[in-house]
């Protein structure tokens, strides 16, 4: 195997024996072929595109589940890995039959194998099968920034809401990711129209999540536990979670958030369900510990999946893109509703959760409520009481060195405020930083999409003040990144003209030395270095 998608990499080059994240060879050979196969399909429906003739939804949404299903962390599945490569070779076929003409389409679109051929197809497919190691790497970041832009279009999906520009140029960018024809400079140009894109993807979600449930505003949400037995939900689905609130309503169940799902707390809709009880637990990484202590089911909407401890295997359920061996699985298409009955009847024999905190934590900063409040930020910018902004969105992560990030916020002049999206701020949330007359100086806007919220806040921003210049407000990026999602975040940021990005807490291993240098030449994208210095180099 060899995968080099996320920022914890074996060495912080890439996992060839297995995954750090616990994904087998046996898993990622399939993931592969995944990828190859959906490339292949993706050529085909544009070239029907290209002809003038229609691509159906379920094509796209194959495109984009069958990404989001390569995910770091979103699914360990071998068996459910093959069924989706058998679905997306029918659909191709029966695609190809519609084109009129299929010459020149590349052998990813022409492949029929059946099982048996998969292993020996899927070891020739992987990550290095493109031998330039410059092409391999734009290649590879324009198809991880596609994944995340998929997992994004699923969500908005999910709720029907769908934008056919976008679905068009997943497809349209993966084909040319097998365009042996196209250059260096060819695929950095797409993978800057990638980020465009991303602006689109991200505004559809937040279109979507806002017209189904409100628009997030400031709550302060409990992070300790009840008495009844509870049901945990993780990952990033909304709609899923609507349909278990619905379905747990007057059981006598509780429903506790983990990780991206606490900013769904902000959202108007689901403040009318008492049962809603508060967010359970930290970041993903953390889940083996605090699954094991929530001592009922806990229900996986999207990744970050940590394979589970023998402890609480029966207690893991998956739905969506997620999937775990030995776990059970609940299906439901788009515009279904989804039967968690097995998962509900199950918490009702648990024992309520152990509590692992107290207390309560704010959130609910995105564009309306800050709009909202923009008289009130703008005096203080004004005033000088706030001096400046740093956005510190995007991931946390299991390695040590990403205690930066704590200490980094804690370090921060207390007249800087933190604008943050993403399981990153767990980092940082509980550490009661403070407000500035009244503003609380961590201004949570929600999940890690939700950094589009962050975007066009600094947009107003700079409406207000007056500026050309995004980069003219005072605002700094130091954003911490681990997976998919978090490329398709920089790269939308890159497209909105955002320069001098600090990710960490270590650059991307599928960066060669020249794509680097093309992105810290045009964009100013740097590393982090110490605390100190880095304070010192953002805040004099
Ligand atoms: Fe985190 Fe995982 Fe939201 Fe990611 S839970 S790491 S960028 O899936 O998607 O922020
Ligand atoms: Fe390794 Fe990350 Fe790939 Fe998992 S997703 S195999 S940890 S590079």
């Amino acid at each position: 195997m060899f995968c080099y998608q996320c920022q914890e990499t074996a060495g912080g080059k890439g996992c060839t024996v297995c995954g750090v994240c616990g994904k087998k060879p046996d898993v990622a050979a399939m993931q592969d072929l995944l990828i190859y196969v959906t490339k292949g399909l993706s050529c085909v429906a544009d070239r029907l595109r290209r002809e003038g003739q229609r691509v159906g939804k379920e094509a796209n949404h194959l495109v984009t589940m069958n990404l989001f299903v390569t995910i770091t962390n979103a699914n360990f599945d071998r068996q459910a890995i093959i069924e989706r490569i058998r679905e997306t070779l029918d659909v191709k076929r029966k695609l190809l039959n519609q084109a009129g003409d299929v010459s020149g389409l590349p052998q990813a679109a022409l492949w029929h194998g059946d099982v048996g051929e998969f292993d020996a197809q899927a070891a020739e497919v992987g990550v290095l099968a493109t031998g330039n190691e410059d092409i391999r790497s734009l290649r590879e970041l324009i198809t991880y920034g596609l994944k995340g832009l998929a997992a994004y279009s699923k969500h908005a999906n999910a709720l029907l809401q769908d934008n056919e520009d976008v679905d068009a140029f997943i497809q349209r960018a993966l084909a040319k990711t097998l365009d042996d024809s196209l250059t260096v400079n060819d695929l950095v140009a797409l993978t800057l129209e990638t980020g465009k894109y991303g602006v689109d993807g991200m505004a559809l979600l937040d279109k979507a999540n806002t017209e189904a449930y409100g628009h997030p505003e400031i709550t302060a949400v409990d992070i300790g536990v009840r008495k009844n037995p509870g049901i945990l939900i993780s990952g990033h689905d909304l709609r899923d979670l609507e349909m278990l609130l619905e379905q747990t309503a007057g059981t006598g169940v509780d429903v506790y958030t983990h990780s991206e799902m606490l900013p769904a707390h902000y959202y108007p809709a689901f403040k009318k369900y008492p049962h809603f009880a508060g967010n359970y637990g930290n970041a993903w990484w953390k889940q083996k510990e605090e699954f094991e202590k929530f001592r009922g089911p806990v229900l996986m909407t999207t990744n970050c999946v940590v394979p589970p401890a023998d402890s609480y295997r029966d207690r893991l359920w998956t739905t969506g893109a997620t999937g775990v061996p030995g776990c059970k699985h609940i299906g439901g298409a788009y515009g279904e509703t989804k039967d968690f009955s097995a998962l509900i009847e199950q918490a009702k024999k648990c024992p309520p959760p152990e509590e692992i905190e107290a207390g309560r934590i704010v959130g609910g900063f995105a564009h309306e409520q800050v709009f909202a409040l923009a008289d009130k930020v703008v005096d203080a910018v004004k005033s000088g009481a706030i001096r400046k902004f740093v956005v510190m969105a995007g991931c946390d992560g299991r390695m040590k060195s990403r205690e930066y990030y704590t200490e980094f916020a804690r370090k921060l002049p207390k007249d800087v405020v933190i604008l943050t999206a993403g399981c990153a701020k767990y980092k940082y949330n509980k550490l009661d930083l403070g407000d500035i007359g009244g503003i609380p100086r961590v201004l949570d806007a929600g999940q890690c999409n939700d950094s589009y919220s962050l975007a066009l806040i600094a947009l107003k921003l700079k409406e207000i003040f007056g500026l050309n210049d995004i980069n003219d407000l005072p605002l700094a990026f130091n954003i911490a990144w681990y997976e998919q999602k978090a490329v398709i975040v920089l790269l939308a940021l890159l497209h909105l003209g955002v320069k001098n990005i600090h990710l960490g807490p270590t650059l991307p291993a599928f960066l060669s030395p020249n794509v680097a240098d093309v992105l810290v030449k045009n964009f100013g994208i740097a590393g982090i270095g110490t605390v100190d210095d880095d304070l010192k180099l953002f805040f004099g």
